[in-house]
């Protein structure tokens, strides 16, 4: 067995930014002109009024303040409320692409690799642009990148899940090099007319380089002690778009072919699932949650990443021990952690402990333990 360090990591941030006050005066203008418009039925019973949502609620409830996204004329116009996206003809690059070229690149850079010592290009992400060709093999191409190439989705917990399987080929030796790259469209497939989770979502994209230690030239690198996988089934964060719809006859516009959950009972469901994994993975390891140095955590909601830090360490985390990065780009799905640990590792030491963690639909947790070389 080999042993396998990340090397390298990048990360593509979409172009626009909206902030909380942007957001929320969108929303406000869409649901005073539903009201409007639906007056009659409102007044007979017949459809519920939309209620104003507020920044006061969105920062206190999420930690949030603003999020970038790919488009936002469109989301932020109450008459459309959502990107404007112009489709590329088949022999263009296509946006998910362009932005997993984008952070591979910088991944690359970091780790001291040209794409043709790559052997294997995983796109892992809460949703494909398309069903095939994969994501992964467009990617593969445009970078000159050698091997083969595949999608996977684990939700919130797909970079955990394609690193996990990065570090299994280059241990087992299938591989000398790996690439992981986590497009995270999110704002086309989020509902920006829904009150409850109309702040939640941002577009971004990671990478991560995984290689041979003994093979690696990178500046900072982490050798991976271990990974963690867990599934459990819950609807509780679901989204029924599918290949399906046409067949069953469905209406493109139904609430549940985007993103919906039951936000209150992930947050209970999960904060306990996803302290006790990492326990648990850190205890299989001979370590106890104190030795770690940075907690670089899924970031959905900062109460939540408080509670699980809170619950691991037996008190409050400062920000240097669990960096948030959700204040500035929201809930980034699968990437954020991945941010996180792009953003907050440059000044650890060698020897140092770090624990990458995801969790989110599924139920999924993913957890990677990584020691500064
Ligand atoms: N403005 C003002 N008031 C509001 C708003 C708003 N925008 N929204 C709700 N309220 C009101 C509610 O009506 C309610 O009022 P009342 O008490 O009178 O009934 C009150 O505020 C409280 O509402 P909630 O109970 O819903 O609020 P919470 O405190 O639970 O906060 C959160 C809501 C922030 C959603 C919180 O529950 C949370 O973060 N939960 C964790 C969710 C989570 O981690 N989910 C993971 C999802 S990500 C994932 O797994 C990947 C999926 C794939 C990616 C998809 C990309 C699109």
């Amino acid at each position: 067995m080999h042993q396998a360090v990340i090397s390298g990591t990048g990360l593509w941030v979409a172009p626009h930014a909206i902030s909380n006050q942007e957001l929320v005066a969108a929303y406000n203008q869409y649901a005073e002109t539903f009201n409007h418009t639906h007056a009659d039925a409102i007044a007979a019973g017949t459809v519920a009024a939309l209620q104003p949502s507020s920044v006061e609620f969105i920062e206190k409830a999420s930690g949030i303040k603003q999020r970038y996204v790919v488009e936002k004329t469109g989301v932020l116009d109450p008459a459309r409320m959502r990107p404007r996206l112009q489709a590329r003809p088949d022999e263009a690059l296509s946006l998910m692409a362009e932005t997993g070229v984008a952070a591979a690149k910088e991944a690359l850079q970091a780790a001291g690799r040209d794409a043709a010592d790559i052997g294997m290009v995983i796109c892992a992400a809460s949703n494909m642009q398309r069903q095939y060709p994969a994501m992964a093999v467009e990617i593969q191409q445009a970078l000159g990148a050698g091997g083969f190439a595949f999608d996977m989705n684990v939700a919130c917990s797909s970079a955990t899940f394609g690193i996990a399987q990065a570090v299994n080929a280059v241990q087992t030796g299938q591989v000398t090099a790996a690439l992981v790259i986590n497009p995270e469209l999110t704002s086309s497939h989020h509902c920006w007319t829904d009150r409850d989770c109309h702040f939640i979502f941002g577009d971004v994209c990671t990478a991560v380089v995984v290689e041979r230690a003994d093979q690696s030239k990178a500046a900072h690198r982490w050798q991976v002690e271990g990974c963690k996988l867990a599934t459990l089934f819950s609807n509780n964060i679901r989204n029924n778009a599918g290949f399906m719809n046409r067949s069953e006859d469905r209406n493109p516009d139904d609430r549940d072919l985007l993103f919906y959950q039951e936000g209150r009972k992930v947050f209970k469901d999960v904060c306990p699932m996803a302290a006790e994994h990492m326990e648990q993975h850190l205890q299989e390891l001979g370590h106890a949650p104190a030795d770690v140095r940075r907690y670089w955590l899924h970031q959905a909601n900062l109460a939540m990443n408080q509670l699980i830090a809170k619950r691991l360490l037996g008190r409050d985390p400062s920000a240097d021990e669990a960096p948030i990065i959700l204040d500035e780009f929201a809930n980034t799905a699968s990437a954020g952690s991945i941010i996180a640990f792009h953003r907050h590792q440059a000044d650890l030491q060698a020897g140092d402990l770090g624990m990458v963690c995801s969790f989110g639909a599924g139920y999924s947790i993913g957890s990677v333990v990584l020691r500064k070389v």
